[in-house]
Order: structure tokens, then sequence, then C-alpha cells
């Protein structure tokens, strides 16, 4: 008997859904920066063992949405949390406890979906803090497991693949077993660059910027050799600047990191990266652009207040 269903990563922005749902899958899929909102629309991972298939939804991390785009960002979450068979709620052991967090626990409450937790980073904090925060959890909502765990580290992994599978409902698989994620070549390559432009700023810059692949020219790609037109896109012309870096230092070492990362992703030889900077004022209020940008909207569903 096969069993299949879908899960969902949920927890505040930077805990490491997208690092575990990596791990989970065994490829890197998701983009993971030391930046909150990394992740900004759902992805799908998938993983397929022995009988069971699990169907992983990586989601924005649940902050309170102050432009159009952290409002889709959250009606992402809300759309999945309704829709899946099972919940990973992921917390940052290392972060104590406090509004956010509370919100995220809210609307677990609210959904009673099957529900693992998740402890994560335990590699940051004192072993003798772990038991406490499990007991802290378990008093809040009735979970099916609580596992401790380091999603860098890999420890504790197998239990939680183990219990993921077990709490899965019996069905058919819905993908082939060898397919991994629904994300386009086009899409992993924008994100590829996003990465590296998360990596390379700081303060606003993360949050102002967006990553648009023009064209992926793959005339010549049995040749090993495809050509990508993308644009960095930011909300101000002093954002402009910084990216662009003194003497176009920085956008070069943003181009280079994202093309090696896109040679390895493509598998092949050399791939010849065509980086501009645009300044669109408001992008992020844009629906249209949005829209290009592949930031889903979906029917928003209020499953309560947002406010942290
Ligand atoms: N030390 C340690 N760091 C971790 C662990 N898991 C994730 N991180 C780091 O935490 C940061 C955030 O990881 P992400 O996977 O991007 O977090 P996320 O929850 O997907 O974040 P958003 O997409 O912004 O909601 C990165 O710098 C990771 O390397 C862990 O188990 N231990
Ligand atoms: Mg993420």
């Amino acid at each position: 008997m096969t069993s299949s269903g879908l899960v969902a990563l949920i927890g505040r922005p930077n805990v490491g859904k997208s690092t575990l749902l990596n791990r989970l899958i065994g490829e890197k899929i998701a983009i993971v920066s030391d930046k909150p909102q990394t992740t900004r629309h759902r992805i799908l991972g998938v993983r397929t063992r022995d009988a069971s298939q699990a169907i992983f939804v990586d989601t924005p991390g649940i902050h309170r949405p102050g432009f159009r785009l952290n409002a889709r960002m959250m009606e992402e979450v809300y759309d999945c949390l309704r829709s899946v068979d099972l919940v990973v709620q992921v917390v940052d052991a290392s972060e104590s406890y406090g509004k956010g967090e509370e919100y995220v626990l809210n609307l677990i409450q609210k959904t009673e979906k099957p529900t693992i937790l998740v402890l994560n980073k335990v590699d940051l904090i004192n072993r003798a803090k772990v038991l406490p925060s499990l007991e802290f959890y378990n008093q809040q909502y009735d979970y099916r497991e609580m596992i401790p765990l380091s999603a860098v580290k890999g420890d504790n992994f197998k239990v939680l693949e183990q219990k993921i599978a077990e709490n899965l409902p019996q069905g058919e698989w819905q993908y082939p077993e060898d397919y991994l994620t629904n994300q386009t070549e086009r899409s992993m390559v924008s994100e590829i660059i996003r990465e590296k432009v998360l990596r390379r700023t700081r303060k606003e810059l993360p949050y102002s910027t967006a990553v648009l692949v023009e064209a992926l020219d793959e005339e010549r790609r049995e040749q090993g050799f495809v050509r990508i037109v993308a644009s960095i896109i930011v909300d101000k012309q002093s954002q402009k600047k910084i990216v662009i870096g003194r003497a176009g230092r920085l956008v070069k070492t943003i181009g280079t990191e994202a093309r090696l990362d896109i040679e390895k992703f493509l598998q092949v030889n050399k791939v010849y990266l065509d980086l501009n900077v645009k300044t669109i004022p408001g992008w992020r209020d844009r629906e249209q652009l949005l829209d290009e940008l592949g930031v889903r909207s979906t029917d928003y569903i209020d499953l309560g207040i947002i406010d942290h």
C-alpha cells in the first residue's frame, strides 16, 4: 500500500524552512539566506522513498504584510495551510518565544491540522534548553511529534523523515518517482541570482529586490552554452547604485557567483549572463509586475488578524 500527501513547512521568517526542504529533498531547490523573508512564493519539493511520497510545500515565513508583495506572500501561506494533509511547524530553538511565534501557533490551533513540531537550530543552543522548550510547546497544541534537530548538521533527520512518512494518508502517488520540484528552470535561475543579491547586500535592499529573467536562450545548449538575460529590479535609484557598486564591482561579483551556480544547475559548460540593474519605483505594489515575477495571487483567506 502506498501513501502520499501534501506537507506544509510553516514558521516565522528565517527559522530554516527552506534549508530543511533542501535536506529532505536531497537537492538544493529553494534558496537560503540569513535575511528573513527570503522565500517569496510556495515551492513544491517531492520526496519519494519506499512506498511513500511526501509533497512538501515550502512557504514564505509568516510575517506582517506591509506591501502588496507581502500580502501575497501571506496569502500563499494561508492557502497552503488549508489544503495540506500534514503541517511541519518549524521554530528556531535559538530565538526566544515571542509575538511572531504566538501568531504562527494561533494559525495552527485554528486549522487543527495534524502537525509535527520541529525545534530547529539546536546546534546553536545548550542541550539543557531543549527539554523546557519542548515542554512549552507540548502545552500549546496536541502535536503528532516533537523533534529537536539541526537542518544544517542533519542531527535527528532520520527521525523526522520517518515520522513524516508515518503521518501521510494512504493513497496513490501524485507524481512520478523521480519528480523533484515544480519550479521551472527560469524561476530557479531567477532565484539563484536573487540569492546572490541577498547574500551580498544588507539593510532594506534584500526586501527591495526582485529578479526577472528576460531571456534564456537555449539555441546552443547542446554544445553546452546558454545565454541568459536578467534584470535585478530595485525600488530606488540609490539602491541601484548600491547593487552596481563602485566601478560595477558588486554586480559583477553577484553575476559571477550566480553564473557558477547556474552552470551547475543547468549542467552546462558555460553560461553567458547578461545582468542589468533597473529601478522600478513601487514594484512591490504593482500587481502586473508581481504576476510577471511569479508571485502568485490567490483568493484572500482571512484566518485571523496579522498583528505582530
Ligand atoms: N546554525 C543553524 N543555522 C541554520 C539551521 N537551519 C537553517 N539555518 C540558517 O538560518 C538561515 C535561514 O535559513 P532559511 O532556510 O533561509 O530560513 P527560512 O525559514 O526558509 O526563511 P524565509 O524564507 O525567510 O522564511 C540561513 O542562514 C540558514 O543557513 C540550523 O539548523 N542551524
Ligand atoms: Mg525560505
